[in-house]
């Protein structure tokens, strides 16, 4: 049985997560193929968006820690280097956009990958760890990056170092996650339905936006300035004006 399910539906790259014994906790395979799914996602023209999820009763408990510690098994350092870094770069670098269904218990790298996602959804039953304090580690993943930008430095470090355990209705009150669902439907649905606008004008402001972690106020103008003309190029802009005027649906090519 293979670490990662994925299959494209309406243009929707579906993956699962697939070590449901284990709570989809990863090994150096099973991170290897979610970067090898996140390329086909970049690069075929059919997928348009791209949908994360977990199979059984877990999201995703981060790095096994059987693997982590096994003399077989990789180096710590390179655990980080070849496994989390590149997941989180090609999240945040992906032309389409991603978005999370965390069925489940999300821990460690398992709760900042999908954090690391465009849209993230919950199940209300859920639950977002930062689960790293208690073996002795640091937060990874970007973690350190994206929750204080999330919810803020105090709340993230005091998430950080106690590695309380949050529920997705608190997750999504302190604007942790987009929202706690009673199903997960509807996030699927909504990567469907991202999946039929315009791709390129989302990956522009997917950009920009991972720009502004950074940016000064200025920068992120000018940024802006250049992103919106090359927008404003596209098929989609066209057509959405088009159709607008015309009083009927577009049509989005995602060109
Ligand atoms: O070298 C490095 O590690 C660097 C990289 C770091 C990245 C990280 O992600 S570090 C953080 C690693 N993750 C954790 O510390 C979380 C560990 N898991 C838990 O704390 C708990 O399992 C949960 C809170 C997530 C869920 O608890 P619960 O009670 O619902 O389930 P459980 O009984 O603990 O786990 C069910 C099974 O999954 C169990 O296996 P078994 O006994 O039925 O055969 C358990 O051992 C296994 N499991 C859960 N998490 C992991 C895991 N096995 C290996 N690694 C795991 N992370």
């Amino acid at each position: 049985m293979s670490d990662i399910l994925s299959r494209i539906e309406d243009n929707v790259l579906i993956i699962t997560l697939n070590r449901a014994d284990k709570l989809n906790s990863f090994v150096r395979p099973m991170a290897f193929a979610l970067q090898e799914a996140l390329d086909e996602a970049n690069y075929n023209p059919e997928i348009r968006a791209v949908y994360l999820t977990g199979e059984g009763r877990a999201f995703c408990a981060g790095q096994d820690l059987a693997e982590a510690i096994s003399k077989e098994g990789p180096e710590l350092e390179n655990i980080v280097k070849e496994h989390y870094n590149p997941i989180i770069e090609k999240l945040r670098n992906l032309k389409k956009p991603v978005v999370c269904g965390v069925n489940g218990v999300a821990a460690g790298a398992g709760a900042n990958i999908a954090l690391a996602c465009d849209v993230v959804f919950a199940l209300n039953k859920a639950s977002f760890i930062q689960a790293f304090s208690k073996i002795g580690l640091i937060p990874d993943s970007g973690g350190t990056f994206t929750l204080p930008r999330l919810i803020g430095f105090q709340r993230a470090s005091a998430l950080m170092m106690l590695g309380d355990k949050i529920s997705a209705d608190e997750a999504q009150q302190m604007g942790m996650i987009y929202k706690s669902v009673e199903d997960l439907d509807e996030a699927l649905n909504t990567a469907k339905k991202l999946a039929k606008m315009p791709t390129k004008g989302l990956w522009l402001t997917k950009k920009a936006l991972n720009e502004s972690m950074t940016n000064t106020l200025t920068d992120q103008l000018n940024l802006e300035e250049k992103l919106q003309t090359e927008a404003g190029k596209s098929f989609d802009y066209n057509e959405g004006v088009n159709a607008f005027l015309d009083k009927r649906k577009p049509i989005f090519k995602g060109e």
